[in-house]
């Protein structure tokens, strides 16, 4: 296989997908050497089937607003891959959500959830509907007009959705709501529930813990205390908080955090008083960032600008959107110090700003392997559903905790390069890779 050649076509046959095309070839790239010391691959013409999604669903989800009007938004299910398990992933609420963003969450998916060990395979969903400033009601009809058309294609044997930016656990409530009705049945369909019907504790904390614990595996390769350390953060969503706040259970400082208008600097660290505000601000009143100086006026707010440039950190934990720190944002950082980089987010640096990182030798891991936790925990939600049985917090943690150190195991597998230096992006994508290969591999021409 020539990765250029798989990739050119991809192009040719389905332009303007950037974030598509970036993900495949990060992934291509290096999986080459391993695709290409097995032959039986080719014969099968794997990787183009491993490339181009199962199936797509999409559709014109029509709701009423809170004045009578009638909206339009786009709906999308992309089932990718259910090699090793039923398709699973998350869905994204927002704005800019179009098919070339969710195909490559899709195909991201995939080899994270390979990753896990748990059996699932990938996909993703979302709609341009931005829940921003919206009401209750709304949100409510529309995601009960977006169930209304998607719902025959899911089941907990056959895909399971999941929240993402713009989905938490108001939205899976109400789309989990009107699936049980539609379907009739009371199943594990939806994961990060609340806990009164069927959700894990523990999941809303999932993939910042996770990636938390990942990057602790990371430090410990060189023998690192994340004691006293300075963390940027990026985002102020359910990732980006929940890493936050067990950075600074762990004695870290978190110096920065943001969201899509802005970003604030602390460059002490914040302050539990300080972060139990923004939390608040984020996640109850649904606030803006920009209000934060107004009480706490030592945290300085930059209106449109992300993080990385005003901070001077050890650690950077992006964890708000893809392509959100470019290769200037990556030179801003190591001359700062940085040494670390740990994704929350899926694909939030650029392949610039990657190849920067791994030139420079820092512990740097990509979103597929660090945000892990957070599908892992649903897959284990999945598992208490099926046995209908709830496990105590700590149960899930200890597990959660355990599959990151299995992630982190699996990378240095893969990922060691001649000099020593892991590079974890190799490591994630061949052993996210090797699992769904021998699987599809098994199961025939599909
Ligand atoms: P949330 O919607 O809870 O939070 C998203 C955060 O990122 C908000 O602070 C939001 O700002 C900001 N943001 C969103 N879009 C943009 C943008 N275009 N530019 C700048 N900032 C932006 O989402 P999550 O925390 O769940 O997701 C964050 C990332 O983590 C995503 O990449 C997601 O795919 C990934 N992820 C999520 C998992 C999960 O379990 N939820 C699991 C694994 C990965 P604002 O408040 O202004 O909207
Ligand atoms: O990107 C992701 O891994 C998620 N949004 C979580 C998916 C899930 O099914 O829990």
């Amino acid at each position: 296989m020539k990765t250029t050649e798989v990739i050119a076509d991809l192009k040719r046959r389905f332009p303007n997908e950037p974030e598509y095309h970036q993900a495949v070839e990060e992934v291509l790239s290096s999986i080459e050497d391993v695709y290409n010391s097995h032959p039986e691959f080719e014969r099968y013409n794997l990787i183009e089937r491993l490339c181009i999604p199962d199936r797509i669903f999409a559709f014109r989800v029509s709701w009423v607003d809170d004045s009578g009007k009638v909206r339009n938004n786009m709906g999308y299910r992309i089932q990718h891959n259910n090699a090793i398990g039923p398709y699973k992933g998350g869905i994204r609420f927002h704005a800019s959500v179009n098919l070339s963003i969710l195909k490559f969450l899709a195909f991201e998916q995939t080899f994270k959830n390979s990753l896990t060990t748990l059996a699932m395979g990938g996909a993703k969903g979302g709609s341009d509907f931005s829940p921003r400033g919206k009401s209750n009601m709304e949100i409510m009809r529309f995601c009960q007009a977006f169930v209304a058309e998607l719902w025959r294609q899911l089941g907990p044997d056959t895909d399971v959705p999941a929240g993402d930016i713009g989905v938490g656990a108001r939205e899976v409530g109400y789309m989990y709501g009107y699936y049980k009705k539609m379907a009739r049945e009371f199943t594990g369909t939806f994961t990060g529930k609340g806990i009164s019907f069927g959700g894990s504790l523990i999941r809303p904390e999932a993939t910042g813990y996770g990636n938390c614990y990942f990057l602790l595996n990371m430090l410990a390769t060189r023998g690192i205390d994340i004691k006293g350390k300075r963390v940027a953060i990026s985002g102020s969503g359910n990732v980006a908080t929940y890493t936050a706040q067990k950075i600074m259970e762990l004695g870290a400082k978190v110096v920065s955090m943001s969201d899509s208008s802005g970003c604030i600097i602390a460059p002490d660290g914040l302050t539990k008083e300080q972060f139990d505000f923004i939390f608040e601000l984020k996640t109850i009143m649904r606030g803006r960032l920009s209000e934060v100086p107004d009480v706490f006026p030592d945290i300085q707010y930059h209106d449109g600008q992300r993080p990385w440039k005003f901070v001077k950190c050890d650690i950077a934990m992006p964890s708000a959107t893809q392509n959100e720190l470019d290769g200037s944002d990556a030179d801003a950082l190591l001359a700062a110090g940085c040494f670390a980089v740990s994704e929350g987010a899926n694909m939030p640096s650029t392949p610039e700003a990657v190849h920067k990182f791994i030139e420079a030798r820092i512990l740097y891991a990509p979103g597929k392997a660090a945000n892990a936790g957070g599908v892992a925990t649903s897959g284990l939600e999945m598992a208490q559903n099926s046995q209908k049985l709830s496990w105590s917090a700590e149960e899930v943690d200890r597990r959660l905790s355990e599959i990151m150190a299995n992630i982190h195991a699996q990378c240095l597998r893969y990922g060691k390069e001649p000099d020593g230096y892991v590079n974890y992006v190799r490591g994630a994508n061949v052993a996210g890779f090797m699992k769904v290969a021998d699987a599809m591999m098994a199961q025939g021409i599909l």
